[in-house]
């Protein structure tokens, strides 16, 4: 992770530059480590590559420029924030949720230590002063979603703008209704932030660059069904984790130039693993950058994984905005009001479309087994474990609960038992 000529920008961002060279410094380690040791990946991940060599350079300073263009750019924490509205204000989304342990001591004595990681880590990122997206921000939008998330927000709010969306927790016409006015409010207060009017053709044209996205990355994990698998599931989570921070329209170019690689690898039968390799699917809490410990354990472990039913996954990008015959402004909000509904967060009551969708992406992509990764200390997707274990287990699919949080100390734990999974998987 380069640090060449950007230091000027990073003070001018406000950055804790000794603790954010520590950062780089162990990024660029564990990204080495993980991604640059695999074996047989196809070319076109050289992209992602550079933009991760790159993610703390290139990219802030095209956020920078653009900030002096006039632009905005909105931090968000969850896929319920619908992109195409910011983008429909000419604002530029980036996700802020953060998958590494970071200025722990300065969180504890603000958030009770039994939170989830993945909340310590967003407000210890900013705490610590190392991550360029949140100090390039001028306005993160927060959610009701869990109890731990709605709270923080609050106390988030102190250190950066926060405006939080209401989120409903059932599916009914009344909730359906409050989220579509919450929809409005956030269409409001953007328009608010970036000075800008949010039409219909702006709206329009903000959905068609998601639902590309979308499309590519649905595109690429089909190719995923083949046996051998063409591409790691390391690398496809990489490119779900870099979908929440690269330019929308340059990152479907380069999925799709990369589909158009793994078609060929396909039909050669080249693969990353050979074929008959154990295939896992990884459900439940989300992997946010740099959050790689779990699957890399899998895939060092001889498995490979063929799909990930989690907010940066599947759960996050199935589901397009469907424009036909929407031509005003209030029918396009109704759509995308529609649309984001429809994801099944593990804070919905009930939740039963979830645990189909694992059932459906178990046949889909062909796995043999599931591992539920539960962030230790969320109650959503650790309550919902039983449901999916038993379901997978009714479809005759073993079930591997793995609960964990992002410190290393129990990597040695978590080996032994992904490896006893596999046996159990190859006899
Ligand atoms: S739509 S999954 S991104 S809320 S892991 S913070 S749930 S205690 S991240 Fe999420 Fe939106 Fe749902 Fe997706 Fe809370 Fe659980 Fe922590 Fe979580």
């Amino acid at each position: 992770m380069g640090t060449e000529n950007y230091t000027e920008m990073w003070t001018e961002l406000g950055l804790n530059l000794p603790a954010h060279e520590g950062l780089l410094q162990t990024l660029g380690k564990a990204y080495a480590d993980v991604y640059l040791s695999q074996k047989n990946r196809p070319a076109g991940m050289a992209y992602l590559d550079f933009v991760m060599s790159e993610i703390h350079g290139l990219r802030i300073e095209e956020l920078v420029k653009a900030k002096k263009q006039g632009q905005k750019v909105i931090g968000t924490f969850c896929l319920y924030v619908p992109e195409e509205i910011i983008l429909a204000a000419n604002g530029i989304a980036v996700g802020l949720c953060a998958g590494a342990e970071c200025g722990t001591e300065l969180v504890e004595q603000i958030l009770p230590r039994n939170t989830c990681a993945l909340i310590k880590s967003f407000v210890g990122f900013k705490l610590a002063g190392v991550c360029p997206y949140v100090e390039a921000c001028d306005i993160v939008i927060g959610e009701t979603t869990c109890d731990g998330k709605t709270k923080a927000y609050e106390i988030f709010n102190e250190y950066k703008p926060t405006f939080v969306l209401e989120i409903p927790h059932m599916k009914n016409d009344s909730d359906r209704r409050l989220w579509r006015s919450e929809i409005e409010r956030l269409t409001d207060k953007l328009e608010e932030v970036t000075g800008n009017k949010i039409t219909a053709d702006s709206l329009r044209k903000g959905v068609e660059i998601v639902n590309a996205k979308r499309k590519a990355i649905y595109r690429l994990n089909r190719l995923r069904a083949a046996d051998p698998a063409p591409i790691s599931g390391l690398d496809c989570l990489l490119i779900n984790q870099v979908q929440f921070y690269d330019d929308p329209v340059r990152l479907t170019e380069q999925i799709n130039k990369l589909c158009d690689e793994l078609e060929t690898r396909v039909a050669e039968k080249t693969g990353v693993a050979p074929a008959g390799t154990p295939r896992l699917l990884v459900s439940g809490c989300p992997m946010a950058a740099p959050n790689w410990k779990l699957p890399n354990i899998i895939e060092k472990s001889g498995a490979v994984i063929v799909g990930e039913e989690s907010c940066v996954g599947e759960r996050g990008t199935r589901n397009l905005v469907d424009l036909s015959g929407a031509t005003t402004r209030e029918k396009i909000l109704d759509r995308i009001a529609g649309r984001y509904l429809n994801i099944d967060c593990a804070v919905f009551t009930p939740n039963p479309e979830r645990v189909e969708h694992v059932s459906e992406m178990t046949r889909q992509y062909k796995a043999d087994g599931v591992v539920h990764y539960e962030i230790q200390f969320c109650t959503p997707y650790t309550m919902e474990g039983s449901a999916v274990r038993r379901a997978m287990n009714k479809d005759g699919i073993p079930v591997l609960r793995i609960e964990t949080d992002y410190s290393m100390e129990d990597t040695a734990q978590i080996q032994t038992r992904v490896h006893a999974f596999l046996e159990m998987l190859r006899k």
